[in-house]
């Protein structure tokens, strides 16, 4: 799988200091002045590409913590349904299967809220699942970071970690299913948009069971059902998003139903050109005791 590693960051530093820079590697360089992610967002794309061509000062990459890129105002949402794997899995775990079947098929999207900026994790921190929830999941996403002005700035990787026994139950239950405490995870770098095209890209998963792999699967965008940046509109014409929005595009990975993700597990998420995602899965209780929000 090819990678990029160009990939603009947030970070702390030795004291404890949150930057922006441009991860290149060995080196991230730094952004002046104390931008935020969300200051990258508030413009237009080309003002963005310029400020980060601004990135100078250099700090040793293994001298700092990069923590998830987003903040101020910034959510996360997703698509829902947009590969047919994802259609059929709902399809075979629902009581109302039709309510699937109908949306692979409708113009308009599956959309939902999934996170606000400060509950978002990143590469390195544990996930959740939650005690009431038979059944749970990893869903690896490719994520659109979109600007204020609606347009696609860059790419990150998104587990969209989800209840699959309680939406199961009954489709209303979803925002239960998807939005609690450690279920959204991002990758540690947004690769901007003028670095990557998102046409064909690999996905991989793989989750890891005490030194095993349980389960592995793979996909590309280009089994997308509807092309990517169609959904966008449906997100950005009926609300403002200051600070900016991710849109995680929903999942082509989803495991048998026989397979339920378990606390000490590690996920494993790759998205050729646009990065990877690591984390260990711990009970929701756990993860409120230990991260906290
Ligand atoms: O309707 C359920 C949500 C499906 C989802 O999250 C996905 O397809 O990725
Ligand atoms: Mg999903």
């Amino acid at each position: 799988m090819e990678n990029i590693r160009t990939r603009v960051v947030r970070f702390t530093d030795q004291t404890g200091q949150i930057h922006i820079g441009l991860d290149e590697g060995e080196v991230i360089k730094r952004l002046p002045g104390e931008w935020r992610i969300a200051d990258l967002l508030r413009v237009r794309v080309d003002t963005m590409r310029e400020m980060v061509a601004t990135a100078s000062a250099e700090i040793p990459a293994e001298s700092v913590r990069l923590l998830a890129p987003l903040d101020g105002l910034t959510e996360v949402w997703a698509a829902g349904v947009t590969y047919s794997r994802s259609r059929d899995a709902r399809v075979e775990e629902t009581t109302e299967p039709t309510v699937y079947d109908r949306i692979y098929e409708a113009e308009r999207p599956e959309l939902f809220f999934k996170a606000p900026a400060w509950r978002v994790v990143t590469d390195g921190q544990p996930i959740a699942v939650r005690e009431d929830s038979a059944i749970n999941v990893p869903e690896p996403e490719l994520g659109l970071v979109i600007n204020a002005f609606g347009e696609i700035a860059g790419y990150v990787v998104v587990n969209d970690v989800s209840s699959r026994s309680i939406e199961g139950d009954n489709p209303l239950y979803l925002p239960q299913a998807k939005i609690y405490a450690g279920s959204c995870s991002v990758s540690s770098g947004i690769v901007p948009v003028w670095l990557t095209d998102i046409a064909a890209l690999e996905i991989g998963m793989w989750v890891y069971r005490a030194g095993a792999v349980v389960f592995e699967g793979r996909t590309s965008t280009s089994s997308f059902h509807r092309p990517a940046a169609g959904l966008v509109p449906y997100l950005t014409s009926f609300m403002r998003f200051p600070d900016g929005v991710v849109l995680s595009t929903g999942t082509g990975i989803v495991p048998e139903l026989d397979f339920n993700l378990a606390p000490g597990d590690t996920v494993e998420i790759r998205i050729e050109n646009v990065g990877s995602l690591t984390n260990t899965v711990l009970r929701t209780a756990e993860w409120l005791d230990s991260v906290g929000s």
